[in-house]
């Protein structure tokens, strides 16, 4: 019987355990969106495999200046960022773990202060999302959208394309593209924002024509072999509304996909970060449609996981905040320990506070 601990080869890249560390937005990126010192300890800290995760996906990291929409996350588009990142990648290597790098585009869900030039951040449509960001100061209203034109899209995806390569540069192992949680991607890809008239909207071929670009640009850059893709079909975040046809929009976008080969895919059940049960959806149908690893995220507990392994269900299993109050989470599911307590004040922002500073087991306890 395969188990959670138990190795896995996805795509191009071996894995020792089926344990994922979620993507993980902590908003502590220096000045110029370069990732530090302070984030390469925190990745080291959760990336050995035999205490830690088999596999850590960044935290989301924007493809370019408009894909930012929140501050102090992290970009990869740069000679400054990429050396931050091989700050982060050597770490996590030097632990024998492996990282990919979460490639991400916010689309709508950005502030005027957030953009180049202080300009209208840019989406499929030029509707506003009724929906909030963490902006200088605290949260503030995402800013009205203004709709790409159809002759801007090939750049889009050619941000995608430089970010992945920047992304191996940098040393990851491989890229997931966030196509998830009411982002730019979501936002071609369903009706419920998707407004537009040209080849990119209307029928379920254009809205799912964006995302087969940006993987096509990404998988013949770097390989579908280091490329994942992560989805949530039926979740509602950012003002993502929900699709008039969910199950068979995803579906579409996944089955378009398969010449790619990509490594996984990663899907959220549910809300993320909230009712699994949000809206129906037959997820076995959606994996139906996919030959890599299928790769399960969203409140799984210990027994969740281990289930989902044994079962067959899944092939990997990714955990966000479980991972970010206990480093060695690995470690603690496969003895069974408790776990330690996540503090809610700390997840955005700051410092060491909350980030390096959770013990693992056997450490001093908690200042
Ligand atoms: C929480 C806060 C800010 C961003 C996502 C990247 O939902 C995020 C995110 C999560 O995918």
């Amino acid at each position: 019987m395969t188990t959670l601990f138990d190795p896995l080869r996805v795509g191009d890249i071996d894995l020792a355990t089926r344990i994922v560390m979620a993507p993980l937005t902590r908003n502590r990126a220096s000045p110029g969106q370069v990732p530090n010192e302070l984030m390469a300890q925190y990745y080291a800290q959760r990336a050995n495999p035999a205490t830690g995760a088999g596999l850590i996906v960044s935290e989301a990291t924007q493809i370019c200046p408009e894909g930012q929409g929140y501050l102090d996350t992290p970009g990869l588009y740069n000679a400054a960022q990429v050396a931050g990142w091989r700050g982060v990648t050597a770490a996590v290597h030097g632990q024998g773990g492996r990282i990919v790098a979460q490639l991400w585009h916010v689309g709508r869900v950005s502030n005027v202060s957030l953009q180049p030039g202080g300009q209208a951040p840019v989406s499929s449509t030029a509707r506003r999302a009724n929906a909030k960001t963490y902006v200088a100061g605290g949260f503030a209203e995402v800013s009205a959208p203004r709709a790409l034109r159809s002759d801007e899209i090939a750049g889009v995806v050619g941000q995608y394309r430089h970010a992945a390569l920047m992304a191996m540069e940098a040393g990851f192992d491989g890229v997931e593209v966030h196509g998830a949680n009411g982002y730019l991607i979501d936002q071609f890809l369903r009706d419920s924002i998707n407004d537009r008239s040209d080849d990119y909207g209307g029928s379920m071929a254009n809205r799912c024509r964006f995302l087969s670009e940006v993987m096509q640009a990404v998988a013949g850059a770097i390989g579908g072999g280091r490329t994942g893709l992560r989805l949530s079909p039926v979740t509602p975040s950012n003002d993502a509304g929900i699709d008039s046809q969910p199950q068979a929009l995803y579906e579409h976008a996944v089955a378009q996909l398969a010449p790619l080969q990509l490594a996984y895919l990663h899907v959220v059940e549910g809300a993320t970060g909230g009712a699994r049960d949000v809206a129906p959806f037959d997820y076995a149908a959606l994996r139906a449609k996919f030959t890599g690893a299928w790769m399960v995220n969203n409140g799984y507990t210990r027994a969740m996981a281990l289930d989902a392994v044994a079962s067959g269900r899944a092939d990997l299993v990714a955990l966000g905040k479980a991972f970010i109050a206990n480093p060695d989470l690995g470690r603690r599911l496969r003895e069974d320990a408790p776990l330690n307590t996540l503090d809610m004040a700390t997840l955005y922002g700051g410092g060491a506070a909350g980030y390096t500073s959770y013990p693992a087991l056997g450490d001093a306890p908690q200042a």
